[in-house]
């Protein structure tokens, strides 16, 4: 072992010609471990696995199945061979990191081993195994990788019988899109062989790098290259006034890895007071909850935002970090209308954003209230289908730089993931400037451009070949519904969303069954492509009115009948309450 501290890169660069910066960035301690260097690579004889395609975000299943002998192992060559040009990788970076949980560190080990035998030049992989999604977007970017394997199944449950995931991110650092999948799992289809290293394992916490075979692979700060995106973005001198003034954030982690960033970002950099980041540190099995920041999985925090003495804002991530959920006091923001916020504000109260925005972007279920802004703005508000890869073509274009989902997801284009500590920085730099209170500037928000009363229902282990039948049935009839009357009004339109992307021309159809009545409501339905268990269907409802005042059920009860009437969720599933509401 050969540790070299606190050494200039000109003075590393003369004892190791092929050394490049980018390797050290954010590392005090400059170590090499050679002792692996000369591992021969090994072919193992594998089969394929017929479930190996990707959903909405990456491949999810139960951990059970990826514990299976060569299941990790042939999705990652898989993503290799389908990756791979005449001039294989030997300039290439990967990164690689999760967001803790069980199988975490198994998985990248036999990651790192196949990237090796692949000729990667160099491997990224955060200490301890941690990246959160919006870090590993931003590690990507900043260090020009070709692109990153995520293990996590985000705010799936994890453990031993919960679930886990493998995402591929791609070199702009965001989801690979659908082209990309579907090659990744044509090759799992046909996969014979990998390629592996019988090395030892690569120490995950300590910082420095091991050469493993010609693959340089670095243990880097999974903090470092993400913080530093957020300091070019945000004003951390007038967050810091605001929490010195006295405001008082709770920040809940879920056990999930955001808590890292959270800590050091809120608490050391930002100086909010310690004890202000809740569930901070990352579990394996995220303390046996759901590690999904909505109203049902974070009761505690609704609640505690809810006794006298609150704090005036809080907010929860999932867990590998990339959704957020926003509460004022004894209030809740919807997604819908976070999003539409941000965007309103952001010109004014953001410097990351102060010359104005380019576009806004959300997926078709999350609420209108964001194309109102865009309105106001003069900017042009894309709708995509649901699932972050599809911002990512605009956003390298230029067309957009803030877009958000209904399922607390919400971002912009300083990387290419949805980034939850981001969404909680844009408000604390709002209210920074805004000096108010959340419910005040929420109704303030209403009082201008109306109001998207939103719901989501969500109908859970569904027995799969029926809920797929009733999709397929109202595909076939859902256009005969034009003009039919229907809560209270009558049906302008309905269709089967179908998207061109309008950078690449790509197409995505049945992208969900949609219903726009003519005082603007819409109904949505659509199966879930994350889910690892029957299937899940997920109602959306949205109503728009000018006037913000009114208790949104009430509001939303009569889309409610109808999607009963429609769906014949009774007749069918004998279920007559979702499983979540959010
Ligand atoms: C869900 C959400 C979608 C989100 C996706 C990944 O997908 O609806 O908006 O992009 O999860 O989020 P689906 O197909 O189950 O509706 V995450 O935080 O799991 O990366
Ligand atoms: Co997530």
């Amino acid at each position: 072992m050969l540790v070299l501290r606190n050494r200039s890169i000109k003075g590393i660069k003369k004892i190791f010609p092929g050394f490049k910066a980018s390797e050290v960035q954010g590392v005090r301690d400059i170590r090499y471990d050679w002792r692996m260097r000369n591992e021969p690579i090994r072919t193992m004889q594998t089969k394929p696995f017929t479930d190996q395609r990707p959903g909405t975000s990456g491949l999810r299943k139960k951990t059970k199945v990826f514990e299976q002998p060569h299941y990790v192992e042939n999705f990652a060559q898989a993503i290799f061979d389908s990756l791979k040009d005449k001039s294989g990788f030997s300039k290439e970076t990967l990164a690689i990191g999760g967001d803790g949980r069980y199988f975490n560190r198994t998985a990248i080990q036999k990651i790192i081993r196949i990237a090796a035998a692949n000729g990667f030049r160099q491997v990224l992989v955060g200490r301890s195994g941690f990246l959160s999604t919006p870090a590993m977007s931003a590690l990507i970017r900043r260090r020009n990788a070709l692109g990153g394997i995520l293990l996590t199944a985000s705010h799936n449950p994890g453990g031993a019988d919960g679930d886990f995931g493998i995402k591929y991110n791609v070199r702009n650092g965001g989801p690979a899109p659908e082209g990309v999948t579907e090659r990744i799992y044509e090759e799992t289809k046909k996969i014979e062989r990998y390629l592996t290293l019988e090395s030892g394992d690569v120490n995950l916490e300590r910082e420095g790098t091991t050469v493993l075979g010609n693959t340089h692979v670095t243990i880097v700060d999974p903090l470092f290259d993400y913080t530093e995106v957020q300091k070019g973005l945000f004003d951390f001198s007038a967050m810091q006034a605001l929490f010195q003034s006295g405001f008082r954030l709770r920040f809940d982690a879920m056990h999930g890895i955001t808590g890292i960033y959270a800590r050091h970002i809120l608490e050391e950099l930002l100086g909010a007071p310690a004890g202000t980041v809740v569930r901070g540190e990352p579990l394996e099995d995220f303390g046996g909850i759901h590690p999904d920041p909505n109203q049902l999985h974070a009761a505690g925090l609704v609640q505690s935002m809810s006794m006298s003495g609150a704090p005036d804002l809080g907010a929860a991530c999932d867990g590998d970090g990339d959704r957020n959920m926003i509460l004022g006091r004894n209030f809740f923001v919807t997604p819908g209308d976070s999003l539409a916020l941000i965007a309103q504000h952001a010109a004014e109260c953001l410097p990351g954003y102060s010359s104005g925005l380019k576009g806004a972007a959300r997926s078709m279920p999350t609420s209108t209230a964001v194309d109102r802004v865009a309105a106001k703005l003069g900017i042009r508000c894309h709708e995509t289908p649901t699932g972050w890869k599809f911002f990512g073509n605009l956003m390298d274009a230029g067309m957009c730089t803030i877009c958000g989902e209904e399922s607390f997801g919400t971002g912009s284009d300083h990387v290419r993931e949805k980034d939850g500590l981001w969404a909680v920085l844009a408000w604390l730099g709002i209210l920074a400037v805004r000096r108010t209170s959340v419910a005040r500037l929420v109704a303030d928000h209403w009082e201008t451009f109306g109001r998207s009363y939103y719901q989501r229902h969500d109908y859970e282990r569904l027995d799969l070949k029926s809920a797929s039948e009733m999709i397929a049935g109202l595909r076939e009839t859902i256009a005969g519904l034009a003009g039919t009357e229907m809560a209270d009004t009558r049906v302008l339109n309905a269709d089967d969303f179908q998207y061109t992307d309008p950078v690449d021309g790509s197409i995505s159809m049945r992208q969900g069954i949609r219903i726009i009545l003519a005082d603007e409501s819409r109904l949505i339905g659509r199966l879930s492509g994350t889910g690892t268990e029957g299937a899940t269907l997920r109602l959306y409802f949205e109503r728009c009115r000018p006037d913000g005042g009114e208790p949104v059920e009430e509001m939303l009860r009569p889309l409610v009948s109808a999607a009963e009437e429609l769906f014949q969720l009774k007749r069918r599933f004998h279920r007559d309450t979702p499983s979540v509401i959010t």
